[in-house]
């Protein structure tokens, strides 16, 4: 039991509840509805040392960052941190933390479950079944699509993709990958460009974080590179994707079909990729298991501990790996 610390953190909006329970158990806690300046009281701007938040959905940018003076520490929550201007916050000696590695094998997982149904239509076939379709009407047509001999190609070999390439070797499938550099050590076939990568496999599986430089990214272009074979796998961000032109690629038949479980405006699923039978969706569920979210939880209050314990930081983002706790 950790004694209690003289310490304010803020949550702005909603945050997990195991994370805000053991935040308030050890420090001081004040809560706003939202990411927004102007909810922000006199006391909060001068007393908060940390934020905890989901820092994926809401901006939380220069404007709320220098209305807290005395801020030390962002601890978001989840490994991507898009709407955290990482940066910006950086340059100011505030650390910002996210929670790696703790969600890598149940996001790889659900990628799997997520390939699967979509080469071997199993949401449909249950459908199906649930339907009275099997007794009424026979076996549920043979799939066009299979998992033998695919060519998977992952457009971001990090923690996760990494994983997702222990799992597909496993079943059997050849594997390339595109990152910005290649990883050094690592044997499978490296591109230096999407589209490169898009053109060499039959099955694109994407797992690089949003943010400007990924915006889009995957657009028509890359859709026609994968060819009417293709499947294309999004477990990585919406907003890394052209959401119109995949429509189209899955319609016009440019590929054959897709399993995502991100959306560029999510909640909001755009209603063309819905009427899509050959699109498989599923709501941003890739770590959400009570196991993995209960740990990417423990993860952000015990990086707000170990900073003002021990004036280190558990998991730095890459931006802010070089600030260091004053005092
Ligand atoms: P990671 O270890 O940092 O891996 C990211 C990979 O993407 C790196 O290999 C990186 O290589 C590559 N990359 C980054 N920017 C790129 C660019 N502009 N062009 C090409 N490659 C690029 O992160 P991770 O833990 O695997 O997580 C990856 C992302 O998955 C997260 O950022 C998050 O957005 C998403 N995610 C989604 C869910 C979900 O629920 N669906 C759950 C967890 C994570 P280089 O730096 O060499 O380019
Ligand atoms: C969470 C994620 O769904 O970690 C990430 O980057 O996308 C997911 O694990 C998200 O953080 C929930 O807010």
């Amino acid at each position: 039991m950790i004694a209690k610390l003289p310490l304010t953190i803020l949550v702005p909006g909603p945050l997990h509840e195991r994370s805000v329970l053991r935040i308030d158990e050890t420090f001081r806690i004040v809560r706003i509805d939202r990411v927004d300046p102007a909810l922000l009281t006199p006391e909060m701007k001068h007393d908060v040392r940390g934020v905890a938040a989901s820092g994926f959905r809401e901006p939380l940018d220069a404007a709320f960052i220098d209305a807290l003076p005395n801020l030390e520490i962002i601890a978001s929550f989840g490994v991507g941190y898009d709407a955290v201007d990482a940066g910006y916050a950086g340059g100011k000696g505030i650390m910002v933390t996210n929670t790696p590695d703790v969600l890598t094998e149940e996001v790889a997982d659900t990628a799997l479950g997520l390939l699967i149904n979509t080469v071997r239509e199993l949401p449909r076939a249950e459908a199906y079944l649930r339907a009275g379709r099997w007794e009424r009407e026979g076996s549920y047509p043979l799939t066009p699509m299979t998992l033998r001999g695919r060519r998977a190609g992952i457009f971001g070999m990090g923690r996760i993709g990494m994983a997702i390439a222990r799992r597909l070797e496993a079943f059997g499938l050849s594997i390339a990958y595109h990152n910005r550099r290649p990883v050094e050590g690592l044997a499978y076939p490296y591109y230096p460009s999407l589209e490169e990568l898009a053109e060499a496999v039959d099955t694109l599986i994407s797992v690089v974080p949003g943010g400007a430089a990924t915006e889009k990214i995957v657009d028509a272009r890359i859709f026609k590179a994968l060819g009417a074979d293709g499947v294309f796998i999004n477990i990585g961000r919406g907003s890394t994707v052209d959401e119109d032109a995949l429509a189209e690629a899955l319609r016009e038949g440019i590929i054959r079909a897709a399993g995502l479980d991100v959306f560029a405006n999510e909640p909001h699923v755009p209603q063309a990729l819905i009427d899509l039978p050959n699109a498989v969706l599923l709501p941003h569920v890739a770590s959400a298991s009570v196991h993995t979210r209960n740990a990417m939880a423990d993860l952000v209050v015990d990086n707000l501990i170990s900073w003002f314990s021990d004036r280190k930081a558990l998991t730095p983002v890459a931006e802010t790996a070089q600030v260091t706790a004053k005092g």
